[in-house]
C-alpha cells in the first residue's frame, strides 16, 4: 500500500560529509525528479549522480540518488534516498523543495511505522530498530540487533502457534463432541499449557536483565567508615575521583559517577560510612547513604578483611541482607583476619582496592549478579512493554490450566481463555495492534527513521 508521500532528513543535524533526505510513498520518485537532474535513466537499487536544481533554476547541491521500487524497500513503498552535502542549509533548502512539491514531513518513527503497517517487519523488530539506534552499551546494542533480525518475534510466535492450534483442537471437540473421536486428550491440553507457561517464564526471567542493558545498573557501594568504599569507586571507575584518607568519615555526601563495566552501563554510588555520629554534616551523610541503600539494584557491601569483623558491620549487614548484595572483602593485601561465618551462603569476594587485585573477578560478579555472562551468548532480553503482555498471558494461562484441571470449565469457555492468552502475544510481536500500542513505540523514534 502506498501512502501519501513524507520526507525527512535521515541524518543528524550538523555539519557531516553527507546528510541524507529520505522520501516514501505514493509518487516520490516523480517528486524528487522534478528537481533532482541526472543523466541517467533511474533504475532500482543503483546509485545516480545528479544536480538539485531549485525552481528558479539555482543549483543547490551536487548529489546522489538511489531508488527504492516498493515493494523492496524500507518502508514497503516507493522510497527515495538523496544523498547531499551535510550542511543544515543545504538540507533545510532541499527539504523546502520537496515540500512545497506535495510531501509532507515525516512524523518521528513514520519510516518504520509504514514498514510495520506494510508488514516488512514485526512490532518488536520496530522497536529494535529504536533500541539499536539509542542503545547506550554494547551488549544492549547487540540484544537490540538480535531482536531486529526477529529473535524474540521467533519465540513469541512459536508460543502463539501452539496455543492457536491448542484452539483448533478444542473447538474440534466442540463441534464434533457426539461423534465421539478425541482429538485431543486432556493431558495433552494441560501438559501443552505447561510448555507454553515454562516458555514464557524463561522469557520473563530475562526481563529484569533487559531493563540493566537498557537503563543501567544502579550500584551503591556501602559500609562503616575507613573500610575503603572511596578507594574501591576509583578502582572501579579506573580513576581518582574521591578523596581518599585514613581519617574515618571522610566521605561527607554521595557520589555518582557512569562507568561501562565490560559493556553494560552501571552508575556508580560511592556512599558516606555509616556510623552514629553527633556530626550534624556527617548525620545527614549517613542518612544519604541509607537512601541509597533502598534506590540500588545492587549493593556492594564492603568490609575491611584485615581486622576482625565491628558491631557496626553487623549492624549495616543486616539493612544490606534484604537487598540484592555482593560481600566485598578489601584490604587483602593486609591479611585476611575477619570472621565471615554471619555472612553464610553469601559469596564473598577478595579485593585489595589499594593494590587494584581482585577488581576484574569483582566486576564478573557484579554481571553475573544482574544475570548478565559475559562467557555465554547475549540471548534476547525482553522490555517492558514485553513483560506486562507476557504476564497477563501467563495469568490467564494459570487460571484456565487450575479450573481445566478441576474440570470446572466448560470447552467453549477454555477455548475463549486460551484465545485471550493468545491475544496479548499477539500485541507483543503486533499481529494485533492498537493506535495506542502504535503511538506510544513510534512517538519515542527520531524523526527520519
Ligand atoms: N592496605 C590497604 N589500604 C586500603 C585499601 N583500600 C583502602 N585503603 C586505605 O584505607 C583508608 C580509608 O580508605 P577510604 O577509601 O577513604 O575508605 P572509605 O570507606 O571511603 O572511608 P569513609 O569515606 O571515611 O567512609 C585509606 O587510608 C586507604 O588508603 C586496601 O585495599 N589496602
Ligand atoms: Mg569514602
Amino acid at each position: 500500500m502506498q501512502r501519501e508521500p513524507i520526507v525527512a532528513v535521515a541524518t543528524p543535524y550538523g555539519e557531516g560529509a553527507i546528510g541524507l533526505i529520505r522520501l516514501s510513498g505514493k509518487g516520490v520518485l516523480q517528486i524528487v525528479r522534478r528537481f533532482f537532474k541526472t543523466k541517467d535513466d533511474i533504475k532500482p537499487r543503483f546509485s545516480h549522480y545528479g544536480e538539485l536544481i531549485d525552481a528558479e533554476g539555482n543549483v543547490l547541491d551536487e548529489g546522489l540518488l538511489v531508488y527504492f521500487k516498493a515493494p523492496h524497500s524500507y518502508t514497503g513503498e516507493d522510497l527515495v534516498e538523496v544523498s547531499l552535502h551535510g550542511n543544515p542549509m543545504i538540507l533545510r533548502d532541499a527539504l523546502r523543495l520537496f515540500l512545497s512539491a506535495g510531501c509532507r514531513l515525516a512524523e518521528p518513527g513514520e519510516f518504520t511505522k509504514r514498514a510495520f503497517l506494510n508488514g516488512k517487519i514485526d512490532l518488536t523488530q520496530a522497536e529494535a530498530v529504536a533500541e539499536l539506534i539509542t542503545s547506550k552499551s554494547e551488549l544492549a546494542r547487540r540484544n537490540a540487533l538480535k531482536q531486529l533480525r526477529g529473535e524474540l518475534s521467533r519465540k513469541v510466535n512459536r508460543l502463539r502457534e501452539s496455543l492457536l492450534e491448542l484452539c483448533a483442537y478444542l473447538e474440534a471437540d466442540i463441534e464434533f463432541s457426539e461423534e465421539d473421536i478425541p482429538t485431543i486428550t486432556k493431558e495433552q491440553v494441560i501438559s501443552r499449557v505447561g510448555e507454553v507457561l515454562d516458555s514464557i517464564n524463561r522469557l520473563l526471567d530475562t526481563a529484569k536483565t533487559g531493563k540493566f542493558l537498557r537503563e543501567g545498573i544502579k550500584l551503591a557501594i556501602v559500609g562503616r567508615p575507613n573500610v575503603g568504599k572511596s578507594s574501591l569507586f576509583n578502582a572501579l571507575l579506573r580513576r581518582e575521583r574521591a578523596i581518599v584518607t585514613d581519617i574515618e568519615g571522610t566521605t561527607r555526601d554521595f557520589l555518582e559517577e557512569s562507568v561501562s563495566l565490560k559493556g553494560v552501563p552501571v552508575v556508580l554510588v560511592d556512599t558516606a560510612g555509616i556510623r552514629e555520629t553527633q556530626d550534624p554534616v556527617e548525620r545527614i551523610g549517613v542518612e544519604r547513604s541509607e537512601e541509597k541503600v533502598r534506590e540500588a539494584d545492587l549493593i556492594l557491601f564492603v568490609i575491611d578483611a584485615s581486622e576482625p569483623l565491628r558491631k557496626e558491620d553487623k549492624e549495616i549487614y543486616e539493612k544490606v541482607r534484604e537487598k540484592e548484595h555482593l560481600v566485598v572483602a578489601n584490604k587483602v593485601d593486609l591479611g585476611y583476619k575477619v570472621s565471615v561465618e554471619i555472612f553464610e551462603g553469601d559469596s564473598i569476594i577478595k579485593v585489595s582496592a589499594l593494590k587494584k587485585s581482585g577488581i576484574q573477578e569483582l566486576e564478573r560478579e557484579i554481571l553475573n549478579r544482574v544475570g548478565i555472562n559475559l562467557d555465554g551468548e547475549v540471548g534476547a532480553y525482553i522490555s517492558l512493554r514485553h513483560e506486562v503482555n507476557l504476564k497477563k498471558s501467563k495469568e490467564v494461562l494459570e487460571r484456565f490450566l487450575e479450573r481445566y484441571r478441576r474440570q470446572d470449565i466448560s470447552p467453549e469457555i477454555a477455548m475463549l481463555d486460551i484465545r485471550e492468552a493468545t491475544l496479548y502475544l499477539e500485541e507483543i510481536v503486533g499481529t494485533v495492534a492498537t493506535e495506542d500500542i502504535l503511538g506510544s513505540i513510534f512517538s519515542r523514534f527520531c524523526i527520519g527513521k
